[in-house]
């Protein structure tokens, strides 16, 4: 074990972890700060924290979330709270394409799901040893997307359409994609996805589990080994700390949950909305007032701005 390696991280906070080409070393430092019982080697020694830019919600964002506290990262989050907050993040210029998930981390302003969770993943040494292992966590990761992406809209979908959606969900979680899983985890009869080590693809696979299980609480009982899969992940302590109360894991989306959201975003959205009304049919008042007043001017103190009267 590279000791004095690990010093030198220590005493310097820019130092990072991908430096280190060698992901056993990287895995034998990591250990050793465990051991020692300074977790986060990566980031609590650099200078910030990740911060995230996203609504109250979990969304597209709640992957990163996952992923970086598996990583054993501490971050920070900004929420969005109202339209006011998103357009105010897309007018400083830091949105590339006026989107988020936006992430906040070395240096950098990072956008696009994917791209931060392969950041994090490679980072982190979560993106297996080589091209074939890293192939494979990328279909896996993107099976797992592609699921996730039906779950992350079904809680605002209108409600006469949130049953067909359930319906689909369940369906291609019971019959294609852990189905998919299970087969995998047989092949190869080890504890994780890929390469007998915990990669990416193993904490997103157990976050679509959880999620999944949300809305359909039998659909594990024909997958045993995805059980097992997600105990020995949720049994990893940094894990664990995220699964528990109080943790930066969201809730799950309920009604009430959407309503409140959406009553924040709508309210300021309407506002900004009424204003542009109230200009534009002041602008057109004033328009056809002059008119009449250029025709005859004196008529000018009969005509009062319906505007400022409501
Ligand atoms: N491909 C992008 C999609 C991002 C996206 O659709 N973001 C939504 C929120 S989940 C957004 O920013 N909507 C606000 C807007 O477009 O004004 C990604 O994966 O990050």
């Amino acid at each position: 074990m590279d000791l004095k390696k690990a010093t030198a991280m220590k005493k310097d906070p820019q130092r990072n972890l991908d430096e280190d080409v060698n992901p056993q070393t990287t895995q034998k430092i990591r250990d050793h700060f465990v051991k020692s019982g300074e977790r986060n080697q990566g980031t609590a020694l650099m200078a910030g924290k990740p911060i995230l830019h996203y609504f109250n919600s979990r969304g597209r964002m709640e992957s990163i979330r996952w992923l970086l506290a598996a990583a054993g990262v501490e971050f920070e989050e900004k929420c969005i709270k109202t339209q006011k907050d998103l357009e105010k993040l897309k007018n400083d210029g830091v949105l590339m394409f006026q989107q988020v998930p936006m992430v906040e981390m070395d240096g950098m302003k990072l956008v696009q799901t994917r791209a931060i969770l392969n950041y994090i993943a490679s980072k982190y040494d979560l993106y297996g040893k080589d091209m074939k292992e890293r192939v494979l966590i990328d279909m896996y990761a993107e099976g797992t997307a592609d699921m996730n992406e039906m779950i992350v809209r079904y809680p605002f979908l209108p409600s006469g359409e949130k049953e067909t959606s359930l319906a689909q969900i369940k369906e291609k979680a019971r019959n294609c994609y852990f189905p998919a899983f299970e087969k995998v985890l047989k092949s190869h009869g080890q504890d994780y996805l890929v390469g007998n080590r915990l990669s990416r693809a193993d904490i997103h696979l157990v976050e679509l589990v959880y999620h999944v299980e949300e809305l359909d609480s039998c659909i594990m009982i024909s997958f045993p080994l995805l059980q097992a899969l997600r105990t020995r992940i949720s049994n990893l302590p940094t894990v664990k700390k995220f699964l528990q109360p109080g943790s930066q894991r969201k809730p799950f989306e309920d009604e009430k949950y959407v309503e409140e959201l959406k009553k924040s975003f709508c309210t300021a959205a309407q506002k900004l909305y009424c204003r542009e009304l109230t200009m534009r049919s002041l602008r057109e008042w004033t328009q056809a007032r002059d008119k009449l007043v250029s025709a005859d001017p004196p008529s000018r103190n009969r005509y009062r701005c319906p505007v400022l009267i409501r």
